[in-house]
């Protein structure tokens, strides 16, 4: 069944299907090792998280153009919605596409006018998080924030991604103080491959309001009881987890079945759905098919993505 859900942790860079890959880089005159799709996907094969990032930011220099931009989100809201998904709240990498010489404006331009013309066409409700690639370190994200500022009204938020271990929260203060200033929302990757003291630094020195991941928290019972007393969602991710061997690699003894025991509250997404094995419903799917989940546990999943999600009060009962 196709669950109605919210998707908090999805990185739309991730969305990138390699028959749109081929089709961009054509477009744009990028080089790229092979101009078959299929040979493309079949290198999604990962020992890690750095070993999918450095295939993902690779790849992500086809992105050049406000229609590569939109082409690339619409697709996503699109392909998203025909899997359930009502709320969307997807994050994207600015300093990837700066890098790559692509103007903030031509990024943002893309991205929101595709949030509106889903709305209208597929009448999906979608939002944009502002995330910081942490391996750049504190000081580009700064910068990277001060220079998005001339944008504030078409982002709700700001995230923490890519490389974690060795980039603790503890960096980032600075920049999470000077987005709470302007009133956005704050959640940050932790407790993926990094361990619960980063997840304790998100909720301590950044002030997130969700957790990415935070899989590895249950290795702590005091922050598991934090997570379930402040009611905290975590945004999880299972065949993410699996693809990139942050869990065990039968969905069966993934973490999420403790995590539920535990009374978190869990919300299920696809993080970068064109390299892990596809997207919510996908997701959804495998979970119920390889742990055995009881609807009421399934339903309880779809519902608490509405609960994390970042709708107003009178959206959110418009859901529940
Ligand atoms: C990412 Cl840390 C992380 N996980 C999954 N996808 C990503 N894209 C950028 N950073
Ligand atoms: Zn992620």
């Amino acid at each position: 069944m196709i669950w109605p859900t919210a998707e908090l942790h999805i990185h739309i860079e991730g969305t990138v299907e390699s028959p749109f890959l081929v089709a961009a880089a054509r477009r744009n005159g990028i080089a790229l090792p092979t101009y078959d799709p299929a040979e493309l996907s079949a290198r999604y094969v990962f020992a890690d998280l750095q070993s999918f990032l450095d295939v993902h930011y690779s790849n992500l220099t086809v992105l050049r153009t406000e229609r590569d931009f939109h082409d690339l989100a619409l697709g996503y809201l699109e392909r998203s919605a025909a899997g359930g998904v009502r709320r969307a709240e997807f994050f994207f990498d600015p300093q990837t596409h700066i890098n790559n010489g692509v103007d903030l404006a031509v990024v943002f331009a893309g991205l929101t006018s595709a949030v509106q013309e889903a709305r209208e066409t597929v009448g999906i409700s979608a939002d944009i998080l502002l995330s910081f690639l942490r391996d750049l370190g504190p000081d580009a994200a700064e910068e990277t924030f001060r220079a998005a500022l001339p944008f504030r009204d078409q982002f709700i938020g700001v995230a923490l991604d890519s490389t974690e271990i060795g980039y603790p929260p503890s960096l980032f203060e600075k920049v999470y103080a000077m987005a709470a200033a302007e009133g956005l929302h704050r959640v940050a990757h932790a407790g993926e491959e990094g361990g619960p003291e980063y997840v304790w630094e998100a909720l301590d020195l950044l002030g997130v309001e969700r957790v990415d991941h935070g899989n590895r928290a249950l290795e702590d019972p005091a922050l598991v009881e934090r997570l379930r007393a402040e009611r905290i969602p975590l945004t999880v991710c299972p065949l993410s987890n699996v693809a990139l061997r942050t869990a065990p690699p039968a969905l069966k003894d993934h973490p999420l079945r403790r995590m539920l025991d535990e009374g978190l509250l869990v919300t299920i997404s696809s993080d970068d759905p064109a390299y892990f094995g596809g997207y919510v419903d996908d997701n959804f799917a495998a979970i119920e098919r390889e742990m055995g989940l009881t609807s009421v546990e399934l339903a309880t999943l779809a519902a608490n993505s509405f609960v994390a999600s970042f709708i107003s009060d009178e959206q959110r009962a418009g859901y529940l």
